[in-house]
């Protein structure tokens, strides 16, 4: 049994103390950081007589209440609590710690990145800085004294405005900072560093001026413009969507080569993972362009889904991320193209939400138990969250929408509340009954539909009748029916004509009947309107009809990969089975007759090894990655001429507009991989590579090298190297390119790789370059049946457990998801598993991913 307990949401009770203010000065040194709070407190409830603060990894110097000293026997001191006895009903409570920076490889509460300081603290990292209430629904205003070394750290920043700055002796500076608005302690933060700073201004709708400033490391700054744009375009963006502007006078973000998500949101200071912040045309790709537009947007958006309006407690986590990441996502269809930025959102839930919903640590978008908050930050609260906030979207028309968004910020701002206090003021602003949608929150897994047609050619009436099915799973053995919008489109074969409606299933069964002239092929869940799997037995020639047919874009996209992902799991069954002519005069009409090289891009692109594991039970993934590389042969040569006509366009083409040229590279890039499957076209790869004054081709042309001829692929990646050694987020991508080489040697090469004077296991983003790398991107390897992959990651989650346990718990999802490969893998994928169970000291993170999925 465990040494670490579950916390329950049915457990939670209301803090019996508030915390009004906190006055923090923080003195910085490397080993030891010297950390005074003055807290002034009032008790709310009668009975309180003591008050427990959560701590971890402090030294206690001293405490006063209400300026009297208290000796040891005037408190309770453990691991991970203080516990005062107190009878006031107000009281001032100044605590002294002393913390060790330099030593928390964590990367929680405060750190070194390189040589500056910065902070983390969501979800409970606040007590690693200090004892306190850390709990979200605990809101306070901050006031922030930092000091150190002025020539080391000319920039000393936290939330807020600045108040006060000054000089003192010994070389050392300080600099005050007050945020206004009441927070909780999670989006405190702190920095302090030498930096360059890009600062520009943006006036709000109101009229109010506020200060922008980026911080990047010295020599940085033009790569941080595209940021600065994005976030700009971010604050215009709320203010006409949602009428919400931003609050304070300044807003700040600091990038760190160290962090171990995306970014951060603290008030007025958000700290970024750089690889979310710098970009320039030659070291990043359109696809990192694309994410740090969204990461900037998503946590300017937080401002107010999250910090004016916070959770009450972390099982309630969904209520600002599913929010906020449905925002975010709206926000790049807005600025791109609506269609392809709903296709890729699609990819990522299938390929691995729906997993993580199908495995040992399946859990609703609102979790009952929770050991490790950490490990709930989660697709399914982020991505499957955004799901139901869409679903709620859709219900409700984009009218409706705003109405409840409205009303929500007129009940809630500036308090902690709950997911139902959400879909409440959705409800309570339209009229609309959201009760049985309730149960999304509540209930985890992935819906299935089932669809089943009659057409009567006689009276010309067509039944479609829907039913849904849930999947039993061991924590929620009995699952009800929900109430699931589903968007559908009547494409008449014959006229052309497409006629789109919104059902909505509210039980087990229903039937649905239209009058239709010709029997219609239908395209089900337009837009991906549930997140649900789809069980609807149509012919290839109906998905074919679809595919041109259909107008929304999502169906006729889904219906080619349906196509696709049934000849895969023929050829992963059989690799010599025949694949009809018929599909590749499909694929030939879709490179011919879409305009949009966008979409084309990704109609053309197979589904990946993930999406494909969530199509076929216990898979073998030896056998998978065979047919995707057979499938991707066969289309080539089938198609070589008019992909060859393809490329050959991309090449040339030329356009001002930058949405256009990021499309055309996106389809350069397709034909390129398919063209490399044929040893005659060779060449184009190492053509584009040299040729490429962008990352994106570049990156196109290794990818498409790592399969083709080894030689030239060193070649290629040498010369990489050479120009890049010096730019961490390049040698990151390199990186992970050295991990994806589907090779016998593998092995050997990850040796040598982490052998590197330029790897480290305690910068997060190189662990996740070469290990992430080497799992998600070179399935043939880490699936060998040898379980010399499996080994090997579990050797690093090991080593990770005492560096980083959030790192490692991340990067052992795969293992634990062993029910979907056959017995054999599953077996040696728990053999790995247990050794790291055995491991002495096991962070709680693993420990309750290991309980789930062991037991
Ligand atoms: N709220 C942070 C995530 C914190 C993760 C803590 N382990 C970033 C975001 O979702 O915007
Ligand atoms: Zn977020």
């Amino acid at each position: 049994m465990s040494e670490f307990t579950a916390r329950y949401l049915s457990d939670y009770t209301a803090s019996e103390f508030a915390i009004k203010t906190v006055n923090l000065t923080v003195t910085l040194s490397n080993a030891a950081t010297h950390v005074s709070s003055e807290l002034t407190i009032e008790k709310l409830s009668d009975t309180a007589s003591e008050l427990t603060l959560d701590g971890e990894h402090l030294i206690l110097k001293s405490i006063s209440l209400d300026g009297k000293t208290l000796s040891k026997n005037e408190y309770m001191l453990s691991d991970t609590t203080l516990v005062i006895p107190v009878s006031q009903n107000q009281f001032t409570l100044v605590i002294e710690t002393e913390i060790n920076p330099e030593a928390n490889t964590a990367l929680e509460g405060l750190f070194k990145s390189g040589d500056a300081f910065c902070t983390q603290c969501e979800a409970e990292g606040f007590r690693r800085i200090t004892y306190y209430l850390d709990r979200p629904d605990v809101m306070s205003v901050f006031t922030t004294k930092v000091i150190a070394d002025k020539d080391a750290y000319p920039y000393l920043l936290s939330n807020g405005n600045k108040i006060e700055e000054g000089e003192l002796g010994e070389g050392q500076h300080y600099v005050t900072w007050h945020d206004p608005f009441p927070k909780p302690a999670y989006l405190f933060a702190l920095v302090a560093g030498d930096f360059d700073l890009l600062s520009d201004s943006y006036q709000t709708s109101s009229g109010r001026d506020v200060a922008l400033e980026i911080f990047v490391d010295k020599g940085n700054l033009p790569k941080a413009e595209h940021a600065m744009a994005s976030l700009k375009h971010s604050m215009a963006w709320d203010e006409k969507t949602f009428g919400l502007e931003y609050d304070l006078d300044i807003y700040m973000i600091v990038a760190v080569d160290f962090f171990n998500m995306g970014a951060m949101e603290n008030k007025g200071l958000n700290v970024f993972n750089s690889k979310y912040v710098l970009a320039d045309k030659a070291s990043a790709t359109d696809t990192d362009y694309f994410n740090i537009e969204a990461v900037i947007a998503h946590e300017y958006f937080h401002n107010w889904t999250g910090n004016r309006v916070t959770c009450r407690d972390w099982f309630q986590l969904s209520l600002k991320e599913g929010l906020t990441v449905f925002r975010d996502q709206q926000f790049s269809a807005d600025m791109h193209s609506k269609s392809v930025t709903r296709i890729q959102n699609v990819k990522v839930l299938r390929a691995m939400q729906f997993a993580e919903d199908a495995g040992p640590m399946s859990h609703p978008i609102r979790p009952e138990k929770v050991m490790e908050m950490n490990n709930f930050y989660t697709l399914t609260v982020y991505e499957k969250g955004s799901e139901v906030i869409r679903m709620i979207h859709t219900l409700l028309g984009a009218e409706g929408f705003r109405q409840g968004m409205d009303l929500y910020f007129k009940r809630f701002d500036g308090m902690a509340v709950t997911c139902d206090d959400f879909v409440n003021a959705m409800a309570d602003a339209t009229g609309k009954d959201l009760t049985l949608f309730k149960r999304w929150y509540a209930q985890s897994g992935t819906p299935e539909l089932i669809v089943e047609q009659n057409y009567d050619s006689v009276s010309k009436r067509f039944d479609l009748n829907i039913s849904q099915f849930h999947r039993p799973s061991d924590n929620q053995p009995n699952k009800h029916d929900l109430h699931i919008p589903i968007r559908i489109e009547l494409i008449d074969p014959v006229t052309e004509e497409v006629t789109s409606k919104l059902l909505e299933l509210t039980s087990a069964s229903q039937s649905w009947s239209f009058s239709c002239t010709h029997k219609p092929v239908v395209a089900v869940l337009a837009d991906f309107s549930a997140p649900v799997k789809v069980r609807f037995d149509q012919s290839n020639e109906e998905l074919s009809q679809i595919l041109t047919l259909a107008d929304d874009y999502f169906c006729r996209w889904d219906a080619a990969q349906k196509i696709m992902q049934h000849h895969l799991k023929r050829l992963t069954i059989d690799i010599t089975t025949d694949i009809p002519t018929s599909f590749f005069e499909m694929l030939s009409r879709c490179i011919s007759d879409i305009k949009d090289n966008a979409f084309k891009a990704l109609l053309l692109t197979l589904p990946s090894f993930d999406e494909m594991v969530s199509q076929i039970e216990q898979v073998n993934a030896t056998s998978l990655c065979a047919a995707i590389e057979q499938l991707k042969q066969l289309i080539a040569t089938q198609l070589e001429s008019q992909l060859l006509g393809v490329y050959q366009q991309c090449e040339e083409f030329q356009s001002v507009d930058e949405g256009e040229q990021v499309a055309n590279r996106s389809l350069q890039n397709v034909s390129l991989s398919y063209l490399s499957a044929i040893t005659a076209h060779e060449e184009l790869t190492e053509k584009q590579y040299y040729k490429a004054n962008n990352m994106t081709q570049a990156l196109g042309a290794l990818t498409a090298a790592i399969k083709q001829n080894t030689s030239m692929f060193k070649v290629l990646m040498s010369d990489f190297e050479n120009q890049w050694r010096d730019t961490t987020l390049v040698m990151d991508k390199w990186f992970t390119l050295s991990a994806s080489v589907p090779n016998d040697d593998i092995y050997g090469q990850l040796t040598a790789l982490m052998a590197r004077d330029d790897f480290s296991m305690n910068n997060p983003n190189r662990a996740r370059s070469l290990v992430g790398g080497f799992v998600t991107q070179n399935p043939k390897y880490f699936h060998c049946e040898s379980g010399r992959g499996y080994q090997f990651l579990a050797d690093r989650i090991v080593e990770l457990n005492k560096i980083n346990p959030q790192v490692a718990s991340r990067l052992i999802t795969p293992l634990i998801q062993f029910k979907e490969f056959d017995v054999a893998r599953q077996n040696l994928m728990k053999t790995e598993l247990q050794r790291i169970q055995k491991t002495p000291e096991l962070a709680r993170d693993l420990v309750e991913k290991l309980d789930a999925a062991l037991t």
